[in-house]
């Protein structure tokens, strides 16, 4: 094998963000940009060195080129072994199955996620260690700084590897194995929850579902999984074929991007009695009843609450954990449970200690992801079988189960409002002056809401006591409402904002008001302590989930 090395500059701005790093394709596709961040990884991750790597991506544009470049330093740095999903296909929770399952040195995912794709739209990258979950922020760190430094990589000199068809090829001596992108997947899944309960269900005609994959990486998975091995209704899956721009959606799983799925859901007596939708690559989930929607905290709280009644979790639950902006239903559980509940910054990579240390079963965010201690990744499709199994064993629907847990626990109404692409500096600004406020709120009133608790929030990890800090403002009323601020860490374009407001109901007859009717009054206090419409010169957000 001839290993070529490649002189280069630096390429500015590879700072991961919430997860991994992500920037429009012609910034990936700018000469040694990719490369150079691929070498900052490898030079950091030295167990990669005669180990066994996990490779694939949700698809995109740009997905299959990154791999060959990848499959090529890969050899050329020394690694044993690649295993490579079918079509350079895998989504992001097989990647961690994968890792978990083979004893891998780490895993890359090629993908942006929930951001839009194509040749105009974005493309990225991300790390995960051999737990199976996305490198620490001590890794991302320290690839950062080596990006800033670098004068050189390696790369050997052969072919591109056939990635259509499950087959063995190599390259030197680093072995490549493209595998089917589902089994192993599926197989974990299986395990974990009542298929023959679940297929019951579907095969009395008592249940039919809709899946809308949004041409992004969980097709083929929901096709073997959904249709295959569960026999669903045969159009259970809508939007399953893979496609490099996503068919021109916006692969994010929420009521705004997933109109169609929407509308079947909404159409009436007729309608599937079950929904659900996944992201880019395949991590995230949106759950829906017959015109009802499943808010993701809550489907944290639910699921907490009912986990025991799934055969994977028979043996009960050891505690939980949310995101900061996820909201606090999923505390009333715990509290009720007598189990931990831990509150982390956004992102999956602070749920893998505490998973690692068995401190929590399962975790959730609000941005429609949750997941346990199966894998180390948030998991789109497992949380629909969590809610397929659960309706096989309550014989109810989403929309009674909601509604009863509701009864039990309260409802907390939640909205997240976003307002994107603001020019960077209006939005530090902004932050800016939430935290100098901040000490000065507390014990201040506004519309009848008083502040009990305001501050920047900072993290312990209680496992590796690493701190982290800036987490986001956080508002606590003395109702237990909360408001949260904090700017994106994976946009592409200037900065995002994100509200994040909640208000505890434990009235029952007050459960059925439209969320932003119940949310209006502190809605507004956001923005008047905020000021967001003037400082960003709007007058709505741009979306709202
Ligand atoms: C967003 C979500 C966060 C999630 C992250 C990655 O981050 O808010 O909860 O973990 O995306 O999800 P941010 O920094 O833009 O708010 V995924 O499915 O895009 O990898
Ligand atoms: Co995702």
């Amino acid at each position: 094998m001839n290993i070529n090395t490649i002189a280069t500059t630096p390429c500015p701005g590879q700072k991961p963000g919430t997860s991994g790093l992500r920037k429009k394709v012609n910034v990936f596709q700018q000469a040694h940009y990719l490369e150079n961040f691929v070498q900052s990884i490898f030079n950091v991750a030295t167990e990669l060195k005669g180990g066994l790597l996990i490779l694939g991506g949700d698809g995109r544009y740009y997905n299959t080129r990154a791999i060959q470049i990848i499959l090529k330093m890969a050899a050329a740095y020394g690694v044993k072994r690649v295993m490579v999903g079918e079509h350079g296909l895998l989504s992001t929770p097989a990647v961690s199955c994968l890792i978990r399952k083979h004893q891998a040195a780490g895993g890359i995912i090629l993908s942006a996620s929930h951001n839009p794709g194509g040749i105009d739209g974005d493309f990225g990258i991300k790390f995960n260690i051999n737990n199976g979950g996305p490198a620490p922020t001590s890794f991302t760190d320290a690839v950062y700084e080596i990006s800033k430094n670098i004068s050189e990589y390696q790369i050997a000199d052969a072919e591109d590897i056939a990635l259509d068809g499950q087959q063995t090829s190599h390259i030197g001596d680093m072995q490549i194995d493209v595998i089917d992108s589902v089994s192993d997947y599926a197989e974990l899944m299986a395990q974990l929850f009542d298929f023959e309960k679940i297929k019951a269900l579907f095969s009395s005609g008592q249940l039919s579902m809709c899946f809308d994959a949004m041409h992004a990486v969980t097709g083929p998975y929901a096709r073997e999984i959904f249709e295959h091995r569960l026999s669903a209704n045969v159009d259970a899956v809508i939007n399953g074929i893979p496609l490099e721009d996503f068919g021109g959606g916006h692969p994010d799983p929420n009521l705004a991007h997933a109109s169609e799925l929407v509308a079947q859901l909404n159409a009436g007596p007729a309608a599937p009695g079950f929904g659900a939708a996944s992201d880019g690559d395949g991590d995230r989930n949106m759950i829906l009843g017959r015109n009802f929607f499943v808010n993701p905290s809550d489907s944290l709280a639910i699921m907490t609450a009912n986990a025991h009644l799934l055969p994977g979790y028979k043996l009960g639950i050891r505690g939980v954990a949310r995101s900061l902006p996820t909201s606090r239903a999923v505390d009333k559980v715990a509290e009720a449970m007598g189990i931990d509940c831990y509150e982390t910054p956004t992102g999956w990579k602070y749920f893998g200690n505490l998973l690692d240390d068995k401190r929590i079963t399962l975790c959730g965010e609000e941005s429609f992801g949750s997941g346990s201690d199966h894998i180390r990744e948030k998991d789109g499709i497992w949380a629909v079988l969590f809610w397929l199994n659960l309706i096989a064993v309550k014989q109810q629907s989403v929309e009674e189960i909601t509604r009863s847990h509701w009864q039990q626990y309260g409802r907390h109404y939640y909205t997240r409002h976003d307002y994107e692409a603001i020019d960077n500096e209006v939005a530090e600004a902004l932050m800016q002056n939430l935290r100098t406020q901040a000490a000065s709120l507390k014990a201040k009133e506004y519309d009848g809401y008083k502040i009990l608790l305001c501050d920047d929030f900072s993290y312990t990890d209680p496992v590796d006591h690493s701190v982290t800090e800036h987490q986001g403002i956080r508002i606590l009323f003395e109702d237990e409402s909360r408001i949260v601020f904090r700017l994106s860490g994976t946009g592409t374009e200037g900065a995002t904002l994100r509200v994040y407001i909640e208000r505890y109901v434990t009235d029952i007859a007050s459960h059925d008001m439209p969320t932003q009717t119940a949310l209006a009054e502190l809605i507004n206090i956001a923005d008047n302590i905020a000021e967001i419409k003037t400082r960003c010169q709007r007058e709505q957000p741009d979306v709202i989930t």
